[in-house]
This record gives C-alpha cells, sequence and structure tokens, in this order.
C-alpha cells in the first residue's frame, strides 16, 4: 500500500551539486545531534498521547483495540476540540445513542442506549453508580466536562460485572489523574442569552503525589422570556498518593450546585409559560480507593463511595397573563423534596497467569436510599423514605489465545437484594484480529437486569388509592447478542465499523390496576408485565484524510416492537457527521446531528403523535496566539456555535430545543 509522504516510493531524481552538499551537511547535523544528546529535549508525549486504555468492560485497564464488547472512548482531546461544556454535547455523538434535553441549559436530560429506556443506563463516575434511586435515570444536565480525562460507553448489557441497569449499556466518566509538570488553567467565555462562563483547572505530580482539581462556574439567562435562567457551579478533584510502587491510594471527590428556572413547567396549556416553577439541586461525590499489587501478577482493591443529591422543586400559582387553565391561574403550591442516596463498599482482585489469563473476582455492597417527600397547597402527595441493600459478587476471565489473536471473556455476576432475592447475569463477548488485514470480528452474548426502584417499590397509598409501589416486584431482565466487524485500512487512515445487535427484554416494569377492587379507576400500581424488543445496527467511518483533517460519519437503525404500546424517542434512523482541522495554531471542530422521524406523546393533549427528523449543526474551534512569556504555556481564542442555523426543533415535544447560541472566550495555561 502507498502512503503519501513514504519516501522509498518516491521517484528518484539525480540531485543537484548544491543540493547533495546541503542534504550531506544536514544528514551529519542530523546524526551529530541525535548522538550527542545535547539539547535534545527529551521525548515527553502530551498526555493526549497515552495509549488508549478502557476500563469499563473489564474492570482492568484493556488497550482499547483489544476490547471485546462495543465500546466507545471519548478522549480529553474530543472534549477540547468540541469545546463541550457538557458531557451530553459529547454523548450526541456516539452511534447507538440518543440524548433528550427538555430545553434550555440545566433542562432534565435522559438518553438510551441502543433504543433502552433511559433507567436501563448504568451510569458511573470514577466506578461511582449514580443513578437516581427513585427514577433510575441519571440527569446528564449537570455533568460539566472540566478536569474529566475520558468518557467511556459500552454500547449493551453490563451485567457480567456491574449488575443491575446495565441493560442498555455503561457510561463511566473519569477524572483526570494528576501527574506531571504543575499546570494551572484558567478560562473565560461570554455568548448570548447572557450565558458566561469561568473554570480553573490545577493539576500535576509531585514525587509520591498526583493532583488534580477544577471549579467552573456557568450561569445564563436561557432563551425563552423568563424563568429559563440557569446556573451551575461544579468542583471536582482527584489525588493519587504512590505509599509504595506497588500501592496506590486514590480519593476523588465532585460537588455541584445548581438552580434553574423552569419555563416549561406548564406545558399541558398552549402557549403558556411558568415565571415561578424552580429546581435547585445539589450533589455530592466521594469515593476512596486504596490499589495494591501483592505480587507481581496478582492486585487487589478496595473502595468506599457515596453519591447523594439533594433536588428542592418549588411551584406557586401563575399570574393569569402567564398560564391560565379554564379562566383559572395555572398551578398551585407545590413543593418537593428529592434525596437519593447511593453508599457502595466494593472488593476486587486480579490475578495473571502469563500473558494470557488474567482471572477477575470481586464483590460490591450497596444501599440505595430515598427520603422523597412533595405537596400541594399543604397537602401531603406521598414521601417514601426507604433503604435497600444489594450485594454482588462477579468472576470474571479473561484469555488470550493464538498470540493475543483470539480473546475470549466470559463472566457471571450474582446478585442478591433485599426484596426480590437472587439474579445471575452471565455474558460472554469475544474477539478475533486478523492481523494480516487489520479486520477484527467481534460477538457476544449477555444478559442484565433493572432492580425496581424505591419509587416502584414503595411509593405510598394517595389520593384515595391503594400504594402505587409494589413490594412483590421482580427485576426486569434482558439478553442479547451482537456481532461486530472493524476494519482498518491504509495503515489505520480509515477504520471501517458495523454491528449488528438483537436485545429482548421482559417482565418490564408498567402499571396495573390495583388490587383494592373499591379503587377509582384511575389508581393504578407497578407491575412487572412488558416484554419488547430491539435489533439495530451501528455503523460507523472514520477518514485521517491529512495529518490536519479527519472526517468522521456514524449511522445507527434501529427497530423496535414492543407488547404495550410505543416507546418514546427513539428513532429509526440517527447518524452524525463530523470533520476535525488542526493545524499548527488553528483548530476547527465541524459537527451535525442527524435525527429521523421518532414517537412522542403530545406534552398537551398526552396523545400519541410523530415529531419530525431534525438536522443540528454546531461549530467549535480555537486559535493559539503566538504568546511568548516566561510560564505562560498557552494562550487560546477559542469559541463555539451551537445550531449553527438556528433550527427550530424540540427533542421532547413541548420543549423547544437551544436556538442558535454562542460562546466565545480566552484561555490561558500556566506551568514550566
Ligand atoms: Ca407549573
Ligand atoms: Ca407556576
Amino acid at each position: 500500500m502507498l502512503e503519501p509522504g513514504d519516501l522509498s516510493v518516491r521517484p528518484t531524481t539525480p540531485l543537484s551539486r548544491e543540493k547533495e552538499i546541503t542534504m550531506r551537511v544536514f544528514l551529519v547535523l542530523f546524526w551529530a545531534i541525535l548522538f550527542s544528546r545535547l539539547d535534545v529535549p527529551a521525548a515527553q508525549p502530551p498526555e493526549t498521547t497515552l495509549p488508549p486504555v478502557f476500563v469499563t468492560s473489564t474492570r482492568t485497564e484493556t488497550p482499547l483495540e483489544q476490547v471485546t464488547t462495543s465500546a466507545t472512548v471519548i478522549t480529553e482531546e474530543e472534549i477540547a476540540a468540541q469545546q463541550a461544556e457538557t458531557v451530553l454535547e459529547l454523548l450526541r455523538n456516539v452511534p447507538g445513542v440518543d440524548v433528550v434535553q427538555t430545553g434550555s441549559r440545566g433542562n432534565t436530560t435522559t438518553l438510551s442506549i441502543r433504543g433502552s429506556e433511559s433507567d436501563h443506563v448504568l451510569v458511573l463516575i470514577d466506578g461511582v453508580e449514580v443513578n437516581s434511586t427513585t427514577v433510575g435515570s441519571f440527569n446528564f444536565a449537570h455533568l460539566t466536562t472540566e478536569n474529566i480525562e475520558r468518557i467511556e460507553i459500552i454500547r449493551g448489557a453490563g451485567g457480567a460485572l456491574y449488575g443491575s441497569q446495565a441493560i442498555g449499556g455503561v457510561i463511566n466518566i473519569i477524572t483526570k489523574k494528576g501527574r506531571g509538570p504543575l499546570r494551572l488553567g484558567l478560562s473565560a467565555e461570554g455568548g448570548n442569552g447572557s450565558t458566561h462562563r469561568q473554570t480553573a483547572t490545577l493539576n500535576g505530580g509531585l514525587g509520591k503525589v498526583g493532583y488534580s482539581f477544577s471549579a467552573a462556574r456557568l450561569e445564563s439567562d436561557g432563551f425563552r422570556s423568563v424563568n429559563d435562567d440557569y446556573q451551575n457551579l461544579t468542583t471536582s478533584g482527584r489525588l493519587d498518593y504512590k505509599f509504595t510502587e506497588d500501592t496506590n491510594l486514590k480519593g476523588i471527590f465532585r460537588f455541584t450546585k445548581t438552580d434553574l428556572g423552569l419555563f416549561n413547567s406548564n406545558n399541558f396549556v398552549p402557549g403558556a409559560r411558568d415565571p415561578n416553577s424552580r429546581e435547585a439541586l445539589t450533589q455530592y461525590l466521594g469515593k476512596l480507593e486504596w490499589e495494591q499489587w501483592i505480587v507481581k501478577q496478582w492486585d487487589y482493591r478496595i473502595s468506599g463511595s457515596f453519591f447523594k443529591e439533594h433536588i428542592k422543586d418549588t411551584d406557586d400559582p401563575d399570574p393569569l397573563n402567564d398560564c391560565a387553565f379554564f379562566g383559572f391561574p395555572c398551578d398551585s403550591s407545590t413543593r418537593s423534596r428529592f434525596r437519593p442516596q447511593i453508599s457502595s463498599a466494593e472488593f476486587q482482585t486480579n490475578y495473571r497467569l502469563g500473558e494470557w489469563s488474567t482471572s477477575t473476582f470481586g464483590t460490591e455492597f450497596t444501599r440505595r436510599k430515598a427520603s422523597t417527600s412533595s405537596s400541594s397547597d399543604g397537602l401531603p402527595l406521598g414521601e417514601v423514605n426507604k433503604a435497600i441493600r444489594n450485594v454482588g459478587y462477579y468472576l470474571q476471565e479473561q484469555i488470550k489465545l493464538l498470540g493475543d489473536r483470539l480473546i475470549i471473556v466470559p463472566g457471571v455476576r450474582l446478585d442478591d437484594h433485599q426484596t426480590f432475592g437472587t439474579e445471575w447475569s452471565p455474558s460472554i463477548s469475544s474477539s478475533y484480529l486478523f492481523r494480516e488485514s487489520g479486520t477484527r470480528l467481534k460477538a457476544g452474548y449477555a444478559e442484565g437486569f433493572k432492580a425496581p426502584t424505591l419509587n416502584e417499590l414503595f411509593f405510598p397509598p394517595g389520593f384515595g388509592c391503594a400504594a402505587f409501589g409494589n413490594p412483590d416486584l421482580g427485576p426486569e431482565k434482558s439478553w442479547e447478542i451482537n456481532a461486530g466487524v472493524e476494519q482498518n485500512i491504509l495503515r489505520d487512515r480509515v477504520k471501517l465499523a458495523a454491528t449488528f445487535f438483537h436485545r429482548e427484554v421482559s417482565d418490564l416494569i408498567g402499571t396495573g390496576p390495583t388490587p383494592d377492587p373499591t379503587d377509582p379507576a384511575f389508581c393504578v400500581r407497578a407491575e412487572n408485565l412488558g416484554k419488547a424488543r430491539f435489533d439495530g445496527v451501528e455503523s460507523l467511518i472514520q477518514v485521517k484524510l491529512f495529518s490536519f483533517l479527519s472526517i468522521g460519519a456514524n449511522y445507527t437503525y434501529l427497530d423496535w416492537d414492543t407488547e404495550n404500546g410505543r416507546l418514546l424517542r427513539r428513532p429509526r434512523h440517527r447518524g452524525n457527521l463530523n470533520m476535525d482541522y488542526s493545524h499548527d495554531r488553528l483548530r476547527v471542530n465541524f459537527d451535525a446531528n442527524i435525527v429521523g422521524r421518532r414517537d412522542d406523546i403530545s406534552s398537551v393533549t398526552g396523545g400519541n403523535i410523530k415529531k419530525p427528523g431534525y438536522v443540528r449543526f454546531d461549530l467549535a474551534g480555537s486559535y493559539r496566539l503566538p504568546v511568548k512569556v516566561a510560564l505562560v504555556q498557552e494562550v487560546s481564542l477559542f469559541g463555539k456555535i451551537e445550531n449553527l442555523f438556528n433550527k427550530r426543533y424540540e427533542e421532547a415535544d413541548g420543549f423547544r430545543a437551544r436556538p442558535l447560541n454562542f460562546l466565545l472566550g480566552l484561555r490561558a495555561a500556566f506551568g514550566k
């Protein structure tokens, strides 16, 4: 295969005398410099060129190319190229992932992998589960990008290692590990909608310590006439302390505080706006992990972690000109408090036998708790105040044969849940590499389950109805197969991949009549009753046209069928286009999100509707200024335009997506 720039295939032409002398002088100098070791800067690879590893698929560091499941990693460099403020913007470009945000910045954002329910996606931050214990899904609206090293996504069930919720997939957000010389980063940017954002990061390594901290603040007035504002303050940090070469202690924290105006809170009345519905949130995450290598082949780690949220919703009656319902003001005075909480303790050990076998055993104790209360005009609407325990045990074997060509990973997990008992989740995944042609085949089988949420188990009686919660509920269960092919050609300049998947989910939790026959007809209770099937294909192509220009495209086809009703916001066709130009001081990134027609329910009538498809374009860029000042590593001008052509569309009915909006700012990095 001929490669542009490959000297061996250039036609030989006789060199002129001067050129020959110049060439010889050059060669002599070149070798002299190489051998003198004088002034040869030590090759210090920038952080972004660390060999890509993937942890989430096996719970051990695995080179990305050896991962046997359908895996995507979003690197720090990609986060920077897109100038993404929030993780949700990055996830939009991943094959098989659908992101739905209900309006402006800060509004509830859920996602689905391969057509799954949003509570069928397990979300981890540094391995810590962050799904809500009351509603099951994780709200991505407030998760910002500073201090993130990479985001790992498994498409397809991960139940054999992670247990409940990992039916559609697993998303793991990994905080940056501090290494190298001290580096201080500062940025400030502003845009329309009175939006402004400031970030500060500090990271580095000193002796046995690695540190990485960040603080960021975002404020926006939003894009609607009133009550669309949003504020987010996030701090995060990671400390690594290497006691010895074989022992490491890691501490991680993340704190987020937000305040949000819910303009759309009266969507059931056409044209209405809500000037006083608000949501305030605080989130705390903490983790401490001890990791030790007992001998060269054998390591273990022990960790403890917690994730805690406190969400406060308030709403009051509206002035008649804002929202009137049959001549009356909309809303009563409602107050709601939600305090989901997860604490977890974990032990994991890995034993390696030669180059070909890695055995992993782990156990995980989790306590999920919720404390919620709601009232309307002082009248209580029901409280949940419960905690449930779960203990999981998992075993996994990674086998590499035929000189790493054939990789087989069987695994199984047993969960012992306080209310429904035990659940087994087996899986097997494999890949085979035809090294000569650069072709990799992958295939796998996996089972998954989702434990009922605390609302589904324990939501109390109210409104003259027996309890909605049903403590006899069993888990939702799934099985799936997937098969894929990846092909690298032209010395990895072109990457092609396609994956087929088939998943069936049974015992889906829906609603049925309450057991009390005297209850009115509108009373319902949570029941295991539904079934769903999902088939699809994910495909992608990435081409490195030149050293400075890459283009990529992906397309996901999804077909689904359910026993009871339609699934909302699962387009049959969706895809993305991406272009990244990076040369000298300039970097430009262009993205297009293409989402096809999909089912939804009308926010006004509650009836079934079809939402039209849409295409949205985003443009981001940065320019490194020619600043040469001691201790200043970089000063860059950067900016982005979201929804470049001001497309008017809704990801969920009744919630208009952000119109054209831009941010422009300055970023500086300081260090030696
Ligand atoms: Ca309202
Ligand atoms: Ca209101």
